[in-house]
């Protein structure tokens, strides 16, 4: 009998909500009520065809959950693509995202309450079963706090939240008594040894098994968490605490709020990104609402909604007014540094940010998030998903896209909040880019890369825990769902905890404790419940009219303003002494002069060059700022070369039954052959080579004869291979690493280079692939013997009809040989990380470094690709297609950056020092974007 279940009230038994509740309550009811306000503008959508959607979510769910209970559990995650089950240490790591894998059967923990509000209760009875039984939290495994306090933590308490209601109703789970809230109990005093730190701010990682700090625990010399880490507590650990009476958690967790609003910078109001957790320092001080702060703010928010507390909402209540004042540009939401607020601190947005207009919605402040909400929008249907960062000009800054259910949660709240069908045709959307894009054979696969479809194996748990539960929802009538979803908040995970707990056990609660923050201007405060009949105005096309202007914001959308100012500063200024076209790194007098300029020469192992400045080091302001031109300069030749030296990823499509299409492979290009972005795609049989290595005539030239031939890789040239399967007949080969285990999933991706000599004569496609994908070829041919690939630039729609669709032949033959090389760009000068995250997934050079690589103040960072002049006039073109847009945000930044008082080398200079440090910024921004897989 747990603590809770001893006669105190809480546990089982679900209490009446008391009238504190309601501020709670009606915080959800004001938004539900504002659905029956629409009644003109889009379409409305019919009773059948919203079932008829809801029914296509509750298939796309069995689907994703049938396949992880078939092929992966009680492995943590499922990897799609090879129909498997993720297990920590048994696949190559891939980082800081696998942290959130525990050994717990994370997908199964994380699925228990979409299985209730899906309305599959009988499952979810089993599910619940199986995670007694065979759940251990016990694992020496070293996992992070943040994620498994959301996601397992939180699934525990959803699932019990929800069987403690079904058992309530009477039929089912009457043999429940509170086993998941022990479970959750336990797994909540594993993580308190992770706060134990001076501030309070808990550790990012600890060992389940061993804890911290030990040598056993192989965790606990961290120094640094970020925001949302040590922010995004409260709910779960309150929850546990009222659940329990343990008083603990809900402590320790309000401890971790308090100390960061404490340390919030004063002046904006604002929170860096990361911060040390021993001496509360900001080691990240760029500061925006999506990667590495986004779920803080949201759980101040609904740790007021949930907790009925008023010091929350004062919290929320201060940084939303700074959010709004420096970091929303409507429609973007943009970067900035808290102790420079006017100055944007990137020039591209993350995927993590869509959470933001449904949060906005809760608060109350709807127009702001339509039009957030309508520019993601635009950008999803440009690439079918959000990519995981894209630039203020809505190209793709970095294609990823693992299922984030940020933009369908909001979404959902948005319709709540309009009752507007425009918003369940975006639903629909969402359904079917979901099913044509990402549906695999095995579960649904994340997108490697939207441009091109290629998938990744792998499925996070996040898909099943948040996608599928907003999207039913957003479809279901009350009558869908079989228990009142208003009487529960979502947790960041989209776990449910009832509303009643603000009732339950409020020991910890400060209630009106407004005395400490009454320096606070609270004129815009709001202390109650958002009331949307007020802030929605009774205007049934008041949403559309907001939307309405942003229809093109992304294709018709040209550079930011503030990057061409920047432009415009290199532009305008002398030349430096010193062109970078001329500099040699054997010239001494060029030393000489980069000395002065403050720029020094680091020779790297491989024989590349770095070059870094520091202002700080220059003879005067004015050879820094001659240096910061040079540095300008190198880095437009440098990626101008490298530019002309790429290609992007190209795509093997697997379409012979039973795929049709659906399983995309990213594949590398060659500099030689057929150029598949020129040219239509390549559809074909595949067949292995005889020899297998393709380095010499082919003895199976029948087999190969109007196929794609698959060779493997090593022993000669990729042209040299190239040409002996194009003899043999082959329309295009595809060549599988030898390496095994490789996988474009740890690896970057590079091209094939030719031999040196002319490769005119070699005229079919050759696309390379890394011994995993390769193998899922391999894979398909021991299975089903004939299986049929197209090679393209972009997967094609997945349609049973490709089964049909004629295969067109090729031209082929040629010869030439030499020995087999990965392309390397020449450079004289190597600039580490020229690459926007887009481009690095794709080396020419298998020795360049990643955003991880880089260490130093002048290496380039993903912004100064914007701030490139040669990339600037690809988009700058001033052809009328500018919006006002975008002339507001220039003329914006230029009064921005002449007001800023930071401003002193020359009108529109920016001090070197501080656009280095943007740069630094920006550089670790991304690495940490890359670590923080929140
Ligand atoms: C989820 O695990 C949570 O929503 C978290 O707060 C941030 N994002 C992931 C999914 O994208």
């Amino acid at each position: 009998m747990s603590e809770a279940g001893g006669g105190r009230g809480f546990g089982s038994s679900v209490p009446q909500r008391a009238p504190w509740s309601l501020v709670a309550a009606t915080a959800a009811f004001c938004l539900v009520s504002a659905t029956s306000v629409w009644t003109a503008g889009a379409s409305p959508m019919s009773r059948e065809e919203k079932q008829k959607l809801g029914n296509q979510v509750l298939e796309m769910f069995d689907h994703a959950y049938g396949n992880y209970m078939e092929h992966a559990y009680p492995a943590d995650e499922l990897m799609p693509l090879t129909c498997r089950g993720r297990v920590r240490g048994q696949e190559p790591s891939r980082g800081d995202v696998d942290d959130a894998l525990g050994k717990f059967s994370l997908t199964l923990i994380d699925s228990l309450d979409t299985l209730v509000v899906l309305n599959k209760t009988k499952e979810f009875e089993d599910a619940v079963r199986k995670v007694l039984r065979d759940v251990n939290l016990d694992n020496d495994v070293v996992v992070s706090v943040f994620e498994t306090n959301i996601r397992v933590l939180g699934g525990l308490l959803g699932g019990h939240s929800l069987a403690i209601m079904l058992k309530e109703k009477g039929e089912y789970m009457q043999w429940y008594s509170d086993e998941l809230l022990q479970m959750a109990k336990q797994l909540g005093y594993k993580l308190l040894p992770a706060f134990n730190t001076t501030s309070g701010l808990p550790y990012p990682r600890i060992n389940l098994k061993f804890g911290i700090r030990k040598p056993e625990a192989r965790t606990g010399t961290e120094t640094d968490t970020c925001t949302a880490c040590a922010g995004t507590l409260i709910l779960e650990f309150a929850a546990l605490s009222r659940f329990t009476g343990a008083t603990i958690f809900e402590e320790y967790a309000r401890k971790a709020l308090d100390f960061l609003w404490e340390k919030r910078q004063r002046s904006s109001n604002l929170v860096g990104v990361t911060i040390n957790i021993h001496t509360g320092d900001w080691v990240r001080k760029d500061s925006g609402v999506g990667a590495g702060i986004d779920s803080y703010y949201e759980y101040l928010l609904k740790a007021y909604v949930l907790l009925g507390d008023d010091s929350f909402l004062e919290r929320f209540n201060t940084h939303y007014d700074a959010i709004m004042r420096y970091i929303s540009q409507p429609p973007l939401l943009l970067d900035v540094h808290i102790h420079k607020p006017m100055l944007n601190a990137r020039t591209w947005m993350d995927a993590l940010l869509a959470f933001f207009p449904g949060l906005q919605v809760l608060k109350g402040d709807i127009r702001p998030a339509i039009e957030t909400h309508e520019m993601l929008y635009q950008v999803i249907k440009k690439h079918n998903f959000l990519p995981e960062a894209f630039t203020t000009d809505f190209r793709v800054h970095w294609a990823q896209h693992p299922l984030r259910p940020e933009f369908a949660e909001s979404t959902y709240f948005l319709y709540k909040a309009t009752g507007d069908p425009y918003y369940l045709e975006v639903g629909k959307t969402l359904i079917e880019n979901l099913n044509k894009y990402a549906r695999v054979p095995c579960g649904f696969a994340a997108m490697k890369d939207v441009r091109t479809g290629s998938h990744e194996d792998r499925m996070d748990s996040f898909f099943l825990a948040e996608m599928f539960k907003y999207l039913y929802l957003l479809f279901a009538d009350k009558e869908d769902v079989i228990f009142d979803i208003e009487d529960y908040i979502f947790t960041t995970e989209a776990h449910l905890l009832p509303l009643w707990l603000s009732t339950t056990n409020q020991r910890l609660s400060k209630k009106n404790t407004t005395s400490e923050y009454t320096e606070l201007d609270d004129s815009n405060f709001d202390w109650t419940c958002p009331n949307t009949q007020i802030l929605f105005p009774n205007d049934p096309l008041y949403a559309q009219s907001i939307r309405e202007p942003l229809k093109n914001v992304v294709d018709k959308s040209c550079p930011r303003g503030i990057i061409r100012v920047r432009e415009e500063s290199f532009r305008s200024g002398a030349k430096p002494p010193l062109r970078a076209r001329d500099f040699m790194a054997t010239n001494p007098e060029h030393l000489e002069i980069l000395k002065k300029m403050g720029v020094s020469l680091i020779h790297l192992k491989d024989g590349r060059v770095q070059l870094v400045q520091h202002a700080i080091q220059a003879a005067s302001p004015i050879d820094a700022e001659d240096g910061l031109r040079f540095m300008q300069e190198m880095i437009e030749l440098s990626s101008q070369q490298q530019k002309e030296q790429q290609l992007p990823p190209r795509a093997v499509q697997i379409v012979s039954h039973p795929f049709f299409g659906r399983v995309v492979l990213t594949a590398g290009p060659a500099q030689f052959g057929l150029d598949l972005s020129k040219h239509k795609e390549t559809r074909g049989f595949v067949a292995s080579s005889k020899p297998y290595n393709g380095c010499s005539e082919l003895t199976n030239p029948e087999a190969v004869m109007g196929k794609i031939a698959l060779i493997q890789r090593g022993q000669c040239m990729f042209a040299e291979k190239a040409r002996n399967i194009q003899n043999a007949g082959a329309i295009g080969g595809i060549v599988i690493d030898d390496n095994e285990g490789s996988s474009s999933d740890t690896a970057p991706l590079f091209q094939m280079a030719g031999d040196g000599k002319d490769t005119d004569d070699i005229t079919i496609p050759m696309l390379f692939l890394f011994s995993k994908e390769g193998s899922i070829i391999l894979d398909a041919i021991r299975e089903y013997e004939e299986v049929e690939v197209l090679l393209s630039d972009k997967a094609k729609d997945r349609d049973p009809e490709m089964e049909n669709e004629e295969q067109p032949s090729s031209e082929n033959d040629s010869q030439n040989q030499s020995a087999e090389q990965i392309a390397s760009s020449s450079q004289e000068v190597d600039l580490v990380d020229q690459e926007s995250p887009e481009e690095s997934s794709l080396n020419s050079h298998p020795e360049s470094l990643s955003p991880a690589d880089t260490d130093n103040a002048a290496s380039i960072s993903p912004s100064e690709q914007n701030s490139n002049p040669t990339e600037n006039h690809e988009t700058t073109s001033l052809d009328g297609e500018c919006t006002d847009l975008d002339n507001q945000l220039q003329e914006q930044s230029e009064t921005e950056e002449d007001s800023n008082p930071n401003v002193s080398w020359g009108k529109k200079v920016q001090p070197i020092d501080s656009i280095l440090a943007d740069w630094n910024e920006d550089i670790e921004a991304f690495e940490m974007m890359e670590k923080d897989e929140l």
